[in-house]
């Protein structure tokens, strides 16, 4: 069984922001229902509890039987997913490392013409999902999934990731998504990103 994360934060921490409301539902209604569906279709699948959550979306295709594959896609990836998102806000600002900061430059020229390039993915989904920082192939890459579908099930690893779901913003932004986008760069945890960075490169 999977458990729901702490935040190193509380949910007024973020704001203005974003606001105590939203983060507090975001957690405690969509991530803790991603995680109760997820467990529950595991329980008829005892065969993959060795698995952490992280393995269920890279071997998805692999090793997760077919009749419970897009269960799994869908809620181990909303777990995951948030899991990573939760984990890379701060209500302290912090900058790329050294070696994050390099390779930004040598994969987008900048660190501004990266947050532009990924600002523009986030703005652009259609519907619901998600933009994304991954390595791949030692490469740094900007991508987006539909849905909440993770991209580890792609063979990448994922660095950084914006929810464009809209129950991620409404409340606050309502239609306004590049607001919502603006506010999450003031709460990026430039620390957690550079360190995953540094321990997949
Ligand atoms: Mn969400």
């Amino acid at each position: 069984m999977y458990s729901l994360p702490v935040l190193p934060y509380a949910y007024t921490a973020l704001e203005p922001h974003f606001d105590a409301q939203t983060m507090e539902l975001h957690h405690t209604k969509h991530h803790q229902t991603y995680l109760d569906k997820l467990n529950e279709v595991l329980s008829n699948a005892p065969e993959l509890s060795q698995l952490s959550a992280v393995e269920l979306l890279q071997k998805l295709d692999t090793q997760v039987p077919a009749e419970i594959r897009q269960k799994v896609r869908n809620f181990g990836g909303g777990y995951v997913n948030h899991n990573l998102f939760f984990e890379s806000l701060t209500p302290n600002q912090t900058h790329p490392s050294l070696a994050l900061t390099t390779a930004i430059e040598k994969d987008f020229g900048s660190v501004e013409q990266f947050k532009n390039a990924f600002t523009q993915a986030a703005t652009t989904v259609f519907g619901s999902g998600w933009a994304w920082l991954v390595l791949t192939d030692e490469k740094l890459q900007i991508t987006t999934t539909p849905n909440q579908d993770s991209p580890y099930t792609q063979g990448q690893i994922p660095l950084l990731g914006i929810d464009v779901w809209e129950h991620a913003y409404y409340l606050k932004y309502q239609n306004r998504r590049p607001e919502f986008i603006a506010a999450f760069w003031q709460v990026v945890d430039w620390q957690v990103v550079s360190n995953r960075f540094e321990q997949n490169r």
